[in-house]
């Protein structure tokens, strides 16, 4: 429990600070109570009709955590999970309870999008423009915003030549058509990430042909949990004891996960016949390959298709507890490793050339990843717009904070998505913790704003830049939402939780311009 110990009437009961947080998913939620605990008049602003961000939008079939219910966790709100990796309602119905019990659900306004944020430089304060689902326009003054709009929140569908011709119903996983019943019909699903080996084994049961278009191969990690219920023993432990809750937890800073992460992706001599160093990401390439392998003995037009070419951990590796190959071997599963080339109106067709029909496409095709707080126009001081200074490569201080864009705080911003080395709820407590000493010092100081040092930026972003080339998902230059479109990645923590921790333990003032 990292709750502040202060509340603004301690400090500075005759100041108003009025605070807008945009997302009600997990980060604005834990915002949102933060800011109550702290006495800070706030209100959470949610594009959607209900809270529960990533949650309550991604509602395909099987959708589940890919780590952890029990690290994907507040640490302070420890839940009951029923299995190892939890359901989408599960874990939706957590954040309504978290929301409810600490009466957050008030200060929540829903069906709501913010278009633009502008600060004023004179009167210190951002004008928040929202728009509702009725076009109810509105302009409100708030002293902070906090960023709490998730990173994979935009479904990218790809301009695929022909889309608007095609007859049937098509919409992706992030958007999912209830009303569409799978049953005697021929479906495409197109992508083969984290969503796509997700819902294809609950497609093909359902319709009377499923055609899987995969682009790149995935890594699979074996894990024979993936859908199982935790025995009962184990909830009991995970109850009672809060160490054996908190052994998970900081799990992350064992420094044997962090040998792994770091002897697995530092190595810039990828491929592996001119290799020098990386003995661990090879082992675990062999480890890895071993496991598609001993699934397609029998099936050697499958093992063509399903082994990656790229080093593990350069894309997210995906969990799997057998199901994926098993739907694969289906008799009414067909595995296309072709490009998609154009839609017509009864189907695709694949870059060589063979017309496949189907009567619906689910496009499992992942999201606009590196477009952070797009399509929101910020503008900072002087005027200042926020995606004109980023261009395609965001940057902020631990994820957090941008100069010119005072009194802003980011969570779940630029460089804080993790693999094996962190765990997102514990960087976004970090992250919290940072936001609430900035408005403490505020508080303390009198003074109105606070923008970061340029040079503080400028020698973090050197850092995470030289960092990010040093990982796997840096150097081996493999193609995936982790990178922008020039090769950069804005999304990923390239260095240790450590480091994090450290970085995000107050937002020090000598970082900061106040005025
Ligand atoms: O998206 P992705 P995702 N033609 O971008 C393919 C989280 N998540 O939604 O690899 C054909 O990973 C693309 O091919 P390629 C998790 O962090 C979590 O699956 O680019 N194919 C790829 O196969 C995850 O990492 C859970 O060559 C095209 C796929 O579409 C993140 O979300 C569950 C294409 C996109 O994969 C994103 O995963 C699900 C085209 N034109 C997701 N364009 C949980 O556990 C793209 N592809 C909560």
């Amino acid at each position: 429990e990292r709750a502040p110990r202060w509340t603004k009437d301690d400090i500075a009961a005759d100041r108003s600070m009025r605070v807008a947080i945009i997302g009600a998913g997990l980060s604005g939620l834990m915002a949102g109570l933060r800011m109550k605990q702290a006495g800070i008049d706030f209100t959470i602003i949610e594009k959607g009709d209900d809270l529960g961000g990533t949650w309550y939008e991604n509602t395909y079939p099987d959708c589940r955590i890919d780590v952890h219910s029990y690290i994907y966790t507040y640490s302070f709100y420890p839940y009951d999970w029923p299995s190892y990796f939890c359901r989408q309602d599960v874990i939706f119905d957590y954040l309504r309870s978290f929301a409810e019990e600490h009466g957050l659900v008030d200060h929540i306004v829903l069906n709501t999008e913010v278009t633009a944020a502008n600060w004023d430089d004179e009167s210190q304060l951002w004008t928040v423009e929202t728009i509702d689902d009725h076009g109810g326009e509105r302009a409100d003054e708030y002293d902070i915003v906090v960023s709490a709009v998730g990173q994979l929140n935009r479904p990218l569908i790809p301009a695929i030549e022909g889309l608007d011709t095609f007859a049937g119903p098509a919409f992706h996983t992030a958007q999912w058509d209830h009303s569409v019943d799978f049953a005697g019909k021929r479906v495409a699903l197109i992508g083969t990430g984290a969503s796509g080996v997700q819902v294809g084994p609950a497609l093909a049961r359902q319709a009377d042909e499923l055609v899987i278009f995969q682009r790149t191969a995935p890594f699979l990690q074996p894990t024979p949990e993936l859908r199982r219920d935790l025995p009962e023993e184990e909830r009991w432990l995970l109850r009672n004891i809060p160490l054996y809750r908190s052994y998970y937890r900081f799990s992350i800073f064992l420094p044997r996960a962090i040998g792994r992460l770091a002897a697995a992706t530092i190595d810039p001599d990828y491929p592996p016949t001119e290799r020098a160093v990386s003995a661990v990401n090879e082992q675990l390439r062999v480890l890895l390959t071993d496991y598609l392998l001993g699934q397609v003995e029998d099936r050697p037009d499958l093992a063509e298709k399903i082994i990656p070419d790229y080093p593990p951990g350069a894309k997210r590796i995906i969990r799997d507890d057998g199901t994926w190959i098993e739907t694969l071997k289906r008799d009414n599963v067909q595995l296309v490793a072709d490009g998609v080339e154009r839609v017509d109106e009864t189907g695709v067709w694949t870059a060589d050339g063979e017309h496949i029909p189907v009567d619906v496409i689910v496009f499992a095709t992942g999201f606009k990843a590196s477009d952070f707080l797009m399509p929101m126009k910020v503008t900072g001081r002087g005027g200042k717009d926020l995606h004109e200074t980023w261009g395609i490569d965001a940057c902020a201080y631990f994820g957090i904070a941008v100069p010119d864009f005072p009194n802003m705080f980011c969570l779940y911003g630029p460089n804080t998505g993790l693999l094996l080395h962190g765990n997102v709820v514990f960087f976004l407590e970090c992250q919290t913790v940072y936001l609430l000493s900035a408005i403490k010092t505020l508080l303390e100081t009198g003074h109105r704003a606070m923008s970061l040092r340029h040079d503080v930026f400028e020698e973090y972003q050197e850092e995470v830049t030289e960092e990010s080339g040093k990982r796997v998902w840096g150097w081996s230059k493999t193609h995936s939402w982790y990178q922008n479109a020039e090769g950069r990645s804005t999304i990923m923590w390239p260095l240790t939780a450590h480091r994090y921790v450290e970085g995000t333990r107050a937002a020090e003032p000598e970082h900061y311009e106040l005025t």
